[in-house]
């Protein structure tokens, strides 16, 4: 294949957008379609290839959205369905593509399907779409099995009948049962629904579930909140009868010309390229990468194993840096190494944060990720270098993960705060009304509209980074890494950019190289100082 034929998807940037919280132009406090049609023309600027919009559809939110009452409409705080299509449309225009968020492991309680489960006999074709399953211990009292929720507690709950129904996140969450013949062809047909709207692919959520063990033998062994077992022959994570439905699927999706399809699955670095294999996900986000430390060493086997990994059956890296589930980067950056950063949000101490180093690391990581061959994704807001906002007060905390841990995790909110577009009126520029989670009284200079044209600010970095990207970095995939002292990565990409990163050495004097062409420091200089990046054209 010659570079021209590569797949788009396979060098792309990818923009998360949080669309209940990226901009809103209905003035109800949530972010919405229309809020971002209107913005296209700010990400055609920041020079994206697509983005990744968080589910949409018709839902209670109780799960932000991951709890879906009806796959093919438009939540109505959001918009319609035809202003989805006009966003498709429009993105197009801008060229821009869009993946759609697929939620193939479960669906809200408010879902059709689970309203008629609910009152449906013991036995019926209703109750087969999910697993319901009599109770043990006298009178059924006790759960089928002890297997937990992700967001804390139990995984099962019980319906008025006395069954319980499984449901790995929040109790409004039923589990889908995909050993029913129904539950497949439901979601090959809403693959078709949005690819014959123009989506160019799907993000597809917990795409290491679905497949349960029917036998449901007990788990054993307490897992901690928000994080997904990794095992051998795990009765819930992983299991080997995803691969059939992940094959399902991509034989839909090749009917369709340029689409793709990214994993959401945290499994192990070795079971990954499984999901990768030619006939199965495209891509595969890579969750190694976003959790390791700022180590040089474990930065480079990370990279250098996914790169390998991907190699071995055909497809492509991803690196992502944030998304809506985890603590902001810029903030992780400038928290003590070793720092738990998910019981830090409630624990603190909230003073060990140094948030101008999390800034100058988060500048340093993004060149590094950018030099990187692959697509990368990228969370909204990242590119101004927003912080988690770790001090929301707690009586306006949505995440259901803060009640179902019983108050013992803050949840995921403090990274899903509106967006600041403008350094001040209402709400900084995300709309007319009270935003839906508050905003920080000092957001104003992070905003977009302080940041557009600054030299040296966060915004104006990742413009140059992405324009760069795309002049040199998106031709080819090719890398070799380069002899460096202690504590600094070097590498070059075959149209012979270099990037170098020091995470932790002394000043490192580069050696003789060519044309610097992006910076992390405001004073680019061939003694790269720790904790700063800088790409150069070799001769
Ligand atoms: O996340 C899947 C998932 O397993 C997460 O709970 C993950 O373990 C955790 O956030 C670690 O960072 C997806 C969505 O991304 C998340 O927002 C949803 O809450 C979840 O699925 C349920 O749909």
């Amino acid at each position: 294949m010659t570079q021209n034929e590569a797949p788009w998807w396979r060098t792309a940037a990818v923009y998360q957008i949080y669309i209940r919280s990226f901009a809103d132009a209905n003035g109800d406090g949530t972010g919405d379609v229309n809020g971002l049609r209107s913005r296209l023309g700010y990400l055609r600027d920041l020079g994206v290839d697509a983005i990744w919009i968080n589910p949409w559809y018709r839902s209670p939110l109780l799960d932000g959205g991951y709890d879906v009452a009806d796959y093919r409409e438009i939540e109505p705080r959001y918009g319609t369905l035809a202003d989805a299509e006009a966003l498709i449309t429009d993105a197009a225009a801008h060229g821009i593509r869009v993946l759609v968020d697929l939620v193939p492991n479960h669906c809200s309680w408010d879902h059709v399907w689970f309203v008629e489960a609910r009152t449906a006999p013991r036995g019926s074709a209703a109750r087969d779409r999910f697993h319901i399953r009599p109770g043990t211990g006298p009178d059924g009292a006790e759960p089928p099995t002890d297997w937990k929720s992700v967001f804390g507690g139990p995984a099962w709950s019980r319906l008025d009948d006395g069954d319980w129904y499984l449901h790995l996140f929040n109790e409004s969450q039923p589990d889908l049962n995909w050993e029913n013949p129904e539950v497949r062809a439901e979601f090959v047909s809403i693959l078709r629904f949005w690819l014959d709207r123009g989506a160019a692919g799907f993000r597809v959520d917990v795409a290491h579930g679905l497949v349960k063990n029917m036998a449901f033998p007990d788990e054993g062994g307490n897992q901690p909140i928000l994080t997904n077992a990794k095992g051998v022959d795990h009765p819930f994570w992983d299991r080997d009868g995803v691969h059939d439905i992940i094959r399902e699927w991509r034989a839909v999706l090749d009917e369709y010309d340029d689409t793709m399809m990214v994993a959401e699955a945290w499994v192990t670095p070795e079971r990954l390229p499984l999901y990768l294999r030619p006939d199965e996900y495209h891509q595969s986000f890579n969750f190694d990468f976003l959790t390791t430390g700022w180590v040089a060493d474990d930065l480079h086997a990370v990279a250098s194993t996914a790169i390998e990994a991907a190699a071995a059956v055909g497809s492509a890296p991803t690196w992502v840096l944030s998304n809506h589930d985890v603590v902001r980067h810029a903030t992780r950056l400038g928290l003590p190494a070793q720092t738990n950063w998910r019981s830090w949000l409630l624990d603190g101490p909230h003073d060990a944060l140094d948030t101008a180093l999390g800034e100058q690391r988060a500048r340093a990581a993004a060149m590094f990720m950018m030099a990187l061959p692959g697509s990368v994704y990228l969370y909204q807001g990242e590119e101004l270098g927003l912080h988690e906002v770790h001090d929301l007060p707690e009586d306006v905390l949505d995440d259901p993960v803060w009640e179902q841990s019983g108050h013992t995790m803050k949840g995921r909110d403090g990274c899903r705060v509106p967006i600041p577009w403008t350094p001040d009126g209402p709400s900084f520029g995300f709309g007319d009304g009270e935003p839906w989670l508050p905003q920080p009284a000092g957001f104003g200079p992070s905003s977009a509209g302080a940041q557009a044209g600054v030299a040296g600010s966060m915004l104006e970095h990742y413009r140059h980074l992405l324009a760069v990207r795309r002049e040199h970095l998106q031709g080819d995939e090719s890398i070799e890494w380069l002899s460096a002292p202690d504590g600094v990565l070097g590498l070059r990409r075959g149209s012979g950019v270099e990037c170098w990163l020091n995470v932790s050495g002394d000043a490192f004097d580069l050696p003789e190289g060519g044309e610097i062409l992006a910076s992390s420091s405001q004073t680019p200089s061939t003694t790269l100082a720790t904790n700063h990046a800088l790409w150069r054209m070799s001769h």
